[in-house]
């Protein structure tokens, strides 16, 4: 690696984590101008060949520059593993060189193949364009995932789709290519062939809308208006999942102000590269309705039609004033979410769409604009792959607390005493203390005592988060390892636990953020063709299992504290998860691939609640559910003795399996199976083998498929969780079992720790 060296993560207490890059001495302080030069491209040209990625034996990175470096860094990274010690052992002293000075172990969470297009498209319409370095690996990244039929897929084990195509090509050229660069010309025959540019699903004309490349004639009313009808009425924004509306709220703004970038010669090329016919022969109105069969997940249903041409017909002659009311109350939302998120904003979307809106409104050199700016960077990682952008600002919190639970399963604490007292650092620095300003005002739920996904700084708390940074402060607090001011305080466990009773649905499962606030049907106006389940925030069980199993430790630590409220709640959650199991025995999982997933949540919090003394009403419905369950698991482990599940299951909801065994389905597996105690044992011996024969000598697992999802059809990467997991399950394993010796033979546990 030559050029690697001159990127670095600069890594923060509070979480953040940007790629830093820093020229070596002859091009240090180059202009974009100078990296025109002949020298600067040829030096730009070089580093983008070291990151060529082969994808043919598998499309997913491995988060090699990161941890490389980190590794060589520590000094010790490359030995090999301690054959006395065990796999658990071996599993987290790898793991723990991985660990940020901070507590949080910094990671990739790419995978989406929709998200740097949106940065790329608001750096060229703001006229803000990325530094040449950046600009070079985004490229590269998306050469690297281009599928051998000249398209892009949603995300980058995905199908070609229209979506993912347009945008990467739409990016390539913005980012330098020309258009008879090979590349650009498969990208170009894939897309003519599938009908052009008019047939990419909604999100997909917004940008090209904004990028002045297609018409907003071509784009069914997003009707800012809507943010003005009474709160209650179910179609107004404050009930859509968050996600829906942050996104909505600047679409809307854009759609409103018909914003646009300056025409260009260039954005003139692209016009006339994307479309069948000439651009001036488009159809714009014909085309609103279009989305390319590839890319269709979610058609249009019959009421979004009808409710589409109704909001077309008033978009004609839009009433003034309330357009203009509409507008400015957009505004002043957009710009409460930049200061309540410090400008990291609730995701990669509205991030850049809001960034867009601020240059709309305030222009370039006002501050709010360069804060935006200055946060496009917490979004991109660089792997081998090139640099990609993450999902969110990271999943910093996330894994911070799966990696310390499951050291502390396995009794880690001992041995990796300085590992937990980071972690747990980063645990008690990471909660929301003091409430959101404005929140009410701007439909937000309660934020104190919650946890976020990736940083305080962000600081969405989000359902499962908040409850797994409970449970895991709990643990902590067990340990007594900590003097009470280095810990969670009791104050703030009880605001924490206070929030997830708050965050319940009436009929007792949890969703995501908030509560579930629009109705079911809803759903039926889900604009978005490519997401399923976006409208509304969801009960789901993974969210629900994490809130049940936090209340249940919480309510042994503090048992008078809510005591009624607490046990009615659990009760109502188990009977939510009860009613999501699948006649095969098995559980959805909404968040991750797929059913191995959703089925570990579900039987952790139904055998927590079994061992506590609180005795659930439906114990023998439970029971039944747990045997289930375990037919169901031990129906599809394979012949090697590993569980492998495939992205497939999450899009079309039926268990699908991997061409090989997975290390992450696997444990999801045995964690399930050692939880409820499974009585034949040789099932989990074999997973176990399995995931020993899979750990490589370092004590790292390889990276295989992708493992995380979002709204049924895009996938994500969580590169934690090919480690996370395995030392979960090995570590329930082996406080359980003693030590598996690879031959077989057990080494007596007690005696080595
Ligand atoms: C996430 C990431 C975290 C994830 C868990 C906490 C793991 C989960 O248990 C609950 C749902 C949640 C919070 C989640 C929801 C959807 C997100 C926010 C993401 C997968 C990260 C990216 C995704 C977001 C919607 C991507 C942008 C795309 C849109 C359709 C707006």
């Amino acid at each position: 690696m030559k050029f690697a060296p001159f990127w670095k993560l600069d890594t923060f207490a509070n979480g953040r984590q940007v790629w830093r890059f820093s020229a070596p001495e002859a091009f240090k302080n180059f202009t974009e101008k100078d990296w025109q030069t002949d020298a600067g491209r040829k030096f730009l040209a070089e580093m983008a060949t070291e990151f060529l990625f082969d994808k043919t034996a598998n499309k997913n990175s491995a988060d090699l520059i990161y941890r490389q470096q980190k590794l060589a860094e520590n000094g010790s990274g490359f030995k090999s593993s301690n054959k006395e010690k065990g796999a658990f052992f071996n599993a987290v002293d790898f793991y723990k060189k991985l660990q940020d000075p901070a507590g949080f172990w910094p990671g990739d969470y790419g995978g989406p193949l929709f998200l740097a297009p949106g940065l790329v498209i608001a750096a060229h319409v703001t006229e803000s364009p990325l530094p040449a370095p950046h600009a070079t690996l985004i490229k590269q990244y998306m050469l690297n995932h281009q599928n051998d039929d000249g398209g892009w897929g949603l995300h980058i084990e995905g199908p070609s789709t229209m979506f993912g195509t347009v945008l990467q090509y739409v990016s390539l050229r913005i980012l330098g290519m020309d258009a008879d660069a090979p590349a650009v010309q498969r990208a170009r025959k894939w897309i003519k062939k599938h009908g052009g540019a008019t047939m990419v699903p909604l999100w997909g004309k917004f940008y090209l809308a904004l990028l002045g490349v297609y018409e907003w004639a071509g784009i069914n009313s997003l009707l800012p208006e809507m943010l003005l009808l009474p709160g209650q009425l179910p179609i107004h924004p404050s009930n859509y999942w968050c996600h829906a509306r942050m996104v909505y709220v600047p679409m809307a703004y854009c759609y409103g102000h018909k914003v646009k970038a300056k025409p260009s010669k260039f954005l003139s090329e692209l016009r006339e590269e994307l479309y069948l016919g000439l651009y001036s022969d488009v159809d714009w109105r014909g085309a609103r309705n279009n989305c390319a069969g590839t890319d269709m997940y979610y058609p249009q249903s019959g009421v979004l039609k009808v409710f589409n041409k109704l909001l077309n017909v008033y978009e004609r002659i839009p009433v003034r004033p309330l357009r203009k009311k509409a507008l400015n109350f957009a505004l002043d939302y957009i710009n409460a979410e930049d200061e309540q998120t410090n400008f990291i904003d609730i995701g990669p979307v509205n991030q850049v769409m809001n960034t867009v809106c601020v240059w709309h409104a305030y222009g370039k050199d006002d501050e709010r604009f360069k804060k935006h700016v200055e946060r496009w960077y917490d979004y991109l990682w660089l792997a081998e792959d090139g640099m990609k952008m993450n999902g969110y600002n990271g999943s910093q919190f996330w894994d911070t607390v799966f990696a310390t639970q499951a050291i502390l399963e396995g009794g880690g604490e001992k041995d990796f005493a300085d590992v937990i007292a980071k972690a747990n650092r980063f645990i008690v620095d990471t909660q929301v203390k003091v409430e959101v300003k404005d929140h009410k005002k701007f439909y937000r739920h309660d934020s104190v005592g919650g946890w976020a996904f990736s940083n305080s700084e962000h600081g969405w708390p989000i359902t499962d988060c908040t409850a797994d940074g409970l449970k895991t402060a709990l643990m902590l607090r067990d340990l007594k390892m900590f003097k009470p001011e280095e810990q969670v305080s009791d104050k703030m466990l009880q605001e924490a636990a206070s929030l997830i009773l708050s965050f319940q649905n009436k009929k007792g499962g949890w969703a995501s953020y908030e509560k579930t606030r629009g109705p079911e049907w809803l759903e039926a106006l889900n604009p978005s063709e490519v997401f399923g389940n976006i409208m509304i925030d969801y009960s789901y069980t993974e969210c629900s299992s994490a809130c049940i199993q936090a209340l249940l430790k919480f309510r042994k630590a503090f048992p008078s504290f809510k005591k009624r409220e607490i046990e009615r709640s659990i009760e109502q959650g188990i009977s939510f998860i009860l009613s999501q199991q699948k006649e095969d025995g098995s559980w959805y999982g909404s968040w991750a691939v797929c059913f191995t997933y959703g089925t570990w949540f579900a039987v952790e919090a139904l055998v927590a609640v079994m061992k506590s003394d609180l005795k659930p009403v439906k114990q023998e419905e439970i029971k039944r559910a747990l045997n289930n369950a375990a037919s169901f698991l031990k129906s599809k482990q394979r012949e090697d003795g590993g569980w492998g599940e495939n992205f497939e299951s999450c899009i079309v909801k039926q268990y699908v399996h991997h061409h090989h065994s997975q290390v992450i389905n696997t444990s999801w597996a045995l964690l399930s199976l050692m939880a409820m105690e499974y009585a034949d044992k040789s099932v989990i011996e074999r997973g176990i083998e399995l995931l020993q024969s899979k750990q490589l000598p370092t004590g790292d697992f390889a990276q295989e498929g992708i493992s995380g999802v979002f709204n049924h059809n895009c996938a994500i990467t969580y590169t934690a969780y090919r480690n996370v997991f395995p030392i979960w399950a090995l570590g329930r394993y082996e406080k359980k079992f003693g030590i598996k010796k690879s031959n077989g033979t057990l080494i007596n546990y007690d005696l080595i720790h």
